[in-house]
């Protein structure tokens, strides 16, 4: 657990280390940012939201992070021959005069390690990561599942075999 905590607070004085601040023409903004309630002792949640780019320039995500979270990856859900797997993603392009959606069933931010169980209605800051060096801070509320992918169980997808650093049991 000291372990865990401490691998935690290196982790985000890393990540405040290199992060810049965003130096925003507030030209790409988060739209209706959420996380999808889970379990209490849920290692894993995923977080979705639109990215708005109203600028003429493409820009590209490098990552996210949370300081509720141990980290957080880019994933991008795929179902093939009725088999869903997860694929994390290194970057991803927000086209100028576009958007990103991560959505249920597509792009998710995957949240990995919550230091304190949440539930509906808490609110979980974060930032996205740019090639730039431009972090952009948002807020993202817990709700519960209002669609029908809550049901997925991600110890049940074969494509989580790929990700064994995450580690899904005894973090
Ligand atoms: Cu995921």
């Amino acid at each position: 657990m000291y372990k865990t905590m401490t691998r935690v607070l290196v982790s985000i004085i890393l990540l405040l280390g290199s992060a810049g601040v965003f130096a925003g023409t507030d030209a790409v903004v988060v739209e209706n940012p959420w996380v999808r309630e889970a379990p209490p002792f849920s290692k894993v949640l995923g977080a979705y939201l639109t990215v708005k780019n109203s600028g003429e320039q493409n820009r590209i995500l490098t990552g996210a992070s949370s300081p509720a979270f141990e980290r957080v990856e880019m994933h991008k859900t795929e179902i093939r021959d009725g088999v869903a797997s997860m694929i994390r993603q290194d970057t991803l392009e927000v086209p100028a005069n576009g958007a990103l959606v991560f959505e249920s069933g597509g792009y998710h931010l995957m949240l990995i390690g919550p230091r304190t169980p949440l539930k509906a209605g808490d609110h979980v800051e974060m930032s996205l990561l740019f090639s730039n060096g431009d972090s952009l801070p948002f807020s993202a509320e817990v709700r519960k599942d209002m669609d029908g992918m809550g049901g997925m169980n991600m110890k049940n997808m074969p494509g989580m075999g790929g990700m064994k650093e995450m580690k899904m049991e005894g973090m």
